[in-house]
């Protein structure tokens, strides 16, 4: 049992709008690897290596072979009650909206529906210089990589590093940042930007800041509140205490 501070208590009553943001930790109970932890997702490099416009410019090939090795992870994975939590309190809440850095889409399996996506769906695929969707399965066995008809080279419909978030969705993440009076960093790391920023505006906007994440980071000093643990148990017993 988790012991909840009676300041939560009080914005859990009070609450009007809620902002959540999500990163890989709430995903790992599904078993969906995180980025930086010990069983990392790709041992030999690292995220910021594979995860960029350089190394699919100078290796496509390999930087499939890493999205479609997740793409097949994720395809066996399901929901965990972490997620299914967050579906819950959007039900709750008046105004509730689930900024997530995760592109495996298991908010949005969950049942969640006002989820941003700051950093794309992994399942998707998109040409390279015209952005459109490419539906077809990608199979680079044949060695023969997928081109759209403008010739661009298909690629995963995800923001790598050193690219744009969508301005859309950014500007949305902040504006439901800003408006939160009750802010929840779940099961991230707090290092990459912009998206690491969404707990810090909340806050710096008046925002109660709670963090739920295995290990401390970056938010833990300017939480209001931090539970060091897995979010697929605290997750539930917060909203327990919103049922009773
Ligand atoms: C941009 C999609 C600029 C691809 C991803 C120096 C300083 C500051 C910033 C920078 C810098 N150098 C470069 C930058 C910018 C860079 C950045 O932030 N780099 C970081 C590494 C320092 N950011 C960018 O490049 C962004 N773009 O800035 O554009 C620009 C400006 C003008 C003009 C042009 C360009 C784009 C960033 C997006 C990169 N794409 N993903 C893919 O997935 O393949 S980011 C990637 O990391 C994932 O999306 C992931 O979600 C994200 C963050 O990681 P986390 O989700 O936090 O996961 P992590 O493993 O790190 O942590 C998991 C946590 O969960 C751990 O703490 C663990 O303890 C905890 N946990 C584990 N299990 C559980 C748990 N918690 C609870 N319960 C559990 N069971
Ligand atoms: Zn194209």
């Amino acid at each position: 049992m988790i012991e909840i501070p009676s300041d939560l208590n009080k914005m859990l009553e009070t609450a009007e709008s809620v902002a959540v943001l999500t990163g890989a930790g709430i995903s790992a109970e599904s078993g969906v690897p995180t980025f930086r932890g010990e069983e990392g997702l790709w041992k030999k490099f690292r995220p910021e290596e594979l995860a960029t416009v350089d190394a699919f410019m100078q290796n496509p090939d390999m930087v499939w072979e890493w999205y479609l090795f997740r793409r097949n992870i994720i395809n066996e994975v399901r929901p965990n009650p972490g997620h299914y939590t967050l579906v819950e309190m959007e039900a709750y809440f008046k105004n509730f909206d689930l900024i997530t850095q995760n592109v495996d889409g298991l908010h949005t399996a969950a049942g969640s529906k006002k989820v941003w996506e700051l950093h794309g769906n992994i399942m998707r695929s998109k040409c390279f210089d015209c952005s459109k969707p490419f539906a077809e399965d990608i199979d680079i066995e044949s060695g023969i990589m997928p081109v759209c008809q403008c010739g661009g080279k298909i690629r995963p419909d995800v923001v790598w590093f050193g690219e744009m978030l969508s301005a859309e969705i950014l500007n949305k993440a902040f504006s439901v940042s800003e408006r939160a009076d009750l802010f929840f960093s779940v099961g991230t790391s707090a290092i990459v930007h912009p998206a690491a920023s969404m707990p810090a505006i909340a806050k710096r906007n008046g925002a109660y800041l709670v963090e739920i994440n295995l290990e401390p980071t970056p938010l833990s000093d300017i939480a209001d509140c931090s539970f060091m643990g897995k979010s697929g148990e605290i997750l539930p017993e917060i909203m327990e205490r919103l049922k009773r």
